[in-house]
């Protein structure tokens, strides 16, 4: 696979300046502001894949969405603290850095004085920027803890469902080592025959690490998987989730379906004796109780290639070669983290777990079990980890937390309890939402559903770059910097260097740094210096920077430059050292000597303490569950398409979706959804086509893009645009949103896993599909939204900090809204 990169400019005329060194969680580059205003991105020269995503810099920096100052939502300034659900639907004011802050220290203080800082909640999950230092969440995080505590969040969308589940199977530390993957890249092509890839390797997703990462080398691997010999098994309903030219088979399997195909290849490698007897009794229990699963002796159904066929939409006779064909070979079982972010998402990592297990090959070289080759850039990067250097967070005084996909459920139901990882727990009554380096109207399910939840606290303040939709509807939007408006210091897991990251511009606007903003906030609250510690930004980068050179010189005795010399170099490359991969191989060899972490040590494929639990969602062993969203469900005799959102191949999430790259690939102003020219037709669809596609929670308008590269009866529909609500939407107050630019999370439903991991599920939704007859409403989102002058608007009369916000009866200032109190579906 070659990388395209359409970044760079040719520059025949002299710098003006010189290019300064940055990175991003896409890669490391330089960069230069040219004369005209445009920037002059250059990949690092010691990348051999640079990122398209490099593409989307330039044109998203000064984009007319730029938040320019602090903007306080009309009804909260007039009115003060209290749940609303004119949230997202109302002018936002322009108000002057002092009051901004002035107005959320006092609703901070006020929230904290009369119901804890438990009511505060600043789990803030996202990605934010690149860079150790001004890392959003970090920042925010201390600030908090120092405030007097807040409600965190725990795990992440990435994957909130393998990370409870597999400390069961493999433990903690085996756990970890499933996540780096079973063998190094180099590894798989010389030893492994054969990848059976469910979810394939999909090359789009491999140039992104978070942190960042210098050079790519993943796309070079997959590369020499050409000429290896190695045979891939790409099991997805994309062909696009493996590059092409290499030795392949593609199974175009019905979504959601991959536990009954690895149950059926399971079943025919029992039936036909080809499971390691030996491995399995030496390294895992509860196989027994499995293979009473597989062979029906449990519910009388035989879990054969058959009964497998009739579920995933194959070939019979085509699973039972593809498991004697494993069995013959040295094969490696990867599983894509898609396949655990849908309802039961739990099953397709256990049942591949299993079925690496009865091969027999678990910690031989590049055989056993995968999760996330393709996934992520560090997946199969068997570099040495090493410690970069970091914000100390200090620990939260409350230990409230949720895990992370559960806000909309926090928001709406406090005091409800509900079940995670075997706990019983009860959801906090939140008044403050308090968030940075976040998208959650990117990231989270059913955002109708989410708008509703975001009626209720009192008051939600964002920190955000961009207008995006979590900024629309907050009430205090505080502007901040982007990586290139300030100075840091940046790397990701297993990289090669760390990179300076020097400012290569002024603050756009009126942006101010998170940090500036906390110290800020902190003042006021009389913390100030506690949490600044007197220091700048730059002095910051000293002081962390020598700390971490004083550990590294003394763990590995390597030449560590100072800072002075580092910021010049604008880089510094990572002492090199030996790879830690060992935990499989160990536990092959000597299981007693090196047991897992779990209750027998060993790889449990049953697990007797899940089925202790008790829970109908994921019992004790693998097994096949039916999803509320898959094609043989109910549902889909309305809604017969099976819309997968997975990750943008033109940006990372919802960042930059206005630069120039993602911009590119929009189709009539909007977000591509892929159909089959077989769907098309029947629907009346041509390429190029604005299509309504919708369900009961929720519709969006995107542009056609017809391809024969999936199976019939399947959409794609990334995730990322940026959500777009009609402002007649619905019933008219947003339950079920009309989307114009094509967010797929206004039509995915906000369950979790299940009650063991509550995990997300965004990945799949039943949808119907239809061509959007007339002209097509504008896509508004790429505007900045109704800004107001502040001398023009009253403030609300007793000043927030005496509002009577905390009673959740007082009344909703939108009065054309219908009451907060309807019931809600859960
Ligand atoms: N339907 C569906 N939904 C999904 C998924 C899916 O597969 N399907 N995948 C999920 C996954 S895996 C993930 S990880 C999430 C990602 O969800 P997020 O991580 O929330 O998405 P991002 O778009 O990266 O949001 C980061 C935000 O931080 C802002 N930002 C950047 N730098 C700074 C900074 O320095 N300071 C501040 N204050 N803000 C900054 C950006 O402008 C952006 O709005 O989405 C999840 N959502
Ligand atoms: N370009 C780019 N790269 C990224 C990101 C990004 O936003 N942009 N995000 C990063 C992040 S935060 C994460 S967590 C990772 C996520 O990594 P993943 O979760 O692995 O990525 P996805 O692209 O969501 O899904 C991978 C593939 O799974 C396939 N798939 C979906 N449903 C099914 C199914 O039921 N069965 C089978 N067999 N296949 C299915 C889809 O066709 C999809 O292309 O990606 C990272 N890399
Ligand atoms: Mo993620």
């Amino acid at each position: 696979m070659t990388a395209s990169a359409p970044v760079v400019r040719a520059d025949a005329r002299p710098p003006v300046t010189p290019h300064v060194p940055t990175t991003s969680h896409w890669g490391a580059y330089s960069v230069r502001p040219e004369a005209d205003g445009r920037l002059d991105i250059r990949p690092h020269p010691a990348d051999p894949a640079p990122s398209p995503l490099l593409g989307n810099i330039d044109g998203a920096l000064r984009h007319a969405t730029r938040v320019r100052g602090p903007a306080v939502r009309r009804g909260w300034l007039e009115h003060g603290p209290g749940p609303s659900r004119a949230r997202g639907r109302e002018p936002f004011v322009e108000v002057g850095w002092d009051e901004a802050l002035d107005l959320v220290a006092a609703e901070l203080a006020r929230v904290r004085d009369e119901h804890g800082p438990q009511a505060v909640f600043g789990g803030s999950y996202g990605w934010a920027s690149a860079g150790r230092f001004h890392h959003a969440q970090s920042q925010l995080h201390r600030f908090l803890a120092q405030f007097g505590g807040y409600t965190a969040s725990r795990n992440s969308y990435s994957l909130g469902t393998s990370l409870v589940l597999l400390p069961h199977l493999v433990g903690r530390a085996g756990t970890d080592a499933v996540l780096r993957a079973a063998s190094s890249w180099p590894t798989l092509v010389q030893h492994t025959e054969l990848i059976v890839a469910f979810g394939g390797i999909p090359a789009k997703n491999v140039y992104v690490t978070p942190g960042g990462v210098t050079r790519h080398r993943t796309p070079g691997h997959l590369a020499d998987l050409a000429t290896s010999g190695t045979h891939i098994a790409l099991i997805s309903p994309l062909r696009a989730d493996l590059p092409e030219g290499l030795d392949s088979t593609w199974y175009p399997v019905v979504p959601a379906t991959d536990t009954a195909l690895m149950l059926g290849l399971a079943h025919t490698l029992l039936t036909e004796n080809l499971h390691d007897r030996a491995f399995l009794d030496r390294c895992t229990t509860g196989f027994d109780t499995f293979a009473r699963y597989l062979d029906g002796r449990t519910d009388g159904t035989a879990k054969s290639a058959d009964w497998a066929a009739h579920i995933c939409g194959h070939d019979a006779d085509d699973i039972r070669r593809l498991a004697r064909r494993m069995a013959a070979s040295r094969t490696l079982v990867t599983v894509t983290w898609s396949l655990q972010r849908i309802q039961h998402g739990e099953q397709p990592v256990w049942a591949g777990l299993a079925l690496a297990a009865m091969l027999g090959q678990i910690g031989l070289p590049g055989g056993g079990f995968g999760h996330g080759y393709g996934s992520m850039g560090d997946v199969g990067d068997h570099g040495p980890q090493l410690r970069l250097p970091h914000l100390p967070q200090g620990p939260n005084p409350v230990d409230e937390f949720i895990p992370c996909a559960r806000i909309a459920d926090m928001l709406l139901h406090p005091g409800e309890s509900y079940e995670y990882d075997g706990e019983q727990r009860t959801y906090p009554d939140i008044r403050l939402v308090h968030w940075a380096g976040g998208n959650p109207f990117h990231h989270h399910q059913d955002l109708g559903r989410l708008r509703r939840a975001f009626a209720r606290p009192d008051t939600i303040v964002v920190h955000e770059p961009h207008w995006t939709a979590t900024a629309r509807h907050a009430d205090i939007v505080l502007p901040t910097t982007t990586s290139l408006e300030r100075e840091d210091f940046g790397g990701g897991r297993r990289d090669t260097h760390l990179i300076a990251m020097h400012r290569a511009v002024d603050p756009v606007g009126e942006a101010r740094d998170d940090y500036d903003i906390l110290g800020e906030l902190a003042a006021r609250l009389g913390f100030g210096e506690r949490f600044t510690e007197g220091r700048t930004p730059r002095r910051w980068l000293e002081y962390l920077y020598g700390e971490w050179r004083e550990e590294l010189s003394r763990a590995t005795r390597a030449d560590v430059p100072g800072f002075e010399e580092f910021w010049a170099a604008g880089e510094f490359e990572l002492p090199s050292g030996p790879s830690d991969f060992t935990l499989f191989e160990d536990f092959r060899r000597d299981p007693d000597s090196f047991p897992l972490g779990t209750p027998s040590g060993r790889i449990e494929i049953s697990s007797a303490a899940i089925a202790a639990l008790g829970l109908a969602d994921c019992p004790g062993h693998p097994v096949w569950l039916e999803p509320d969203e898959w094609p043989g469900a109910v549902a889909a005799e309305r809604h017969p398409l099976l819309l997968i959102a997975n990750q943008p191949a033109t940006r990372l999430h919802s960042q930059y979706d206005v630069g120039a790259h993602s911009m590119a690939s929009k189709v009539a102003g909007r977000e591509p959804v892929e159909l089959h020219p077989d769907d098309a037709a029947v629907r009346g669809i041509r390429d190029g086509d604005v299509v309504r596609i919708f369900n009961d929670r929720g519709a969006v308008l995107a542009g056609a893009r017809l391809s024969h590269g999936l199976r019939p009866g399947v959409l794609r529909l990334p995730t990322g645009a940026w959500f777009d609500p009609a402002p007649n939407d619905g019933d008219g107050d947003g339950d079920v949103p009309l989307c114009l630019h094509g967010n797929p999370n206004a039509l995915t439903a906000d369950v979790p896993s299940s009650r063991l991991t509550q995990g997300c599920t965004g990945q799949h939704a039943l949808v119907q599909a239809e061509k959007y007859e007339g002209e097509a409403p504008p896509v508004t989102v790429r505007r900045p939204p109704p800004l107001q002058d502040g001398a023009s608007v009253p403030r609300h009369a007793r000043g927030p900090r005496s509002a009577a916000g905390g009673d959740r009866d007082h009344a909703d200032h939108a009065d054309h809204l219908p009451p907060l109190d309807r019931p809600e579906t859960p």
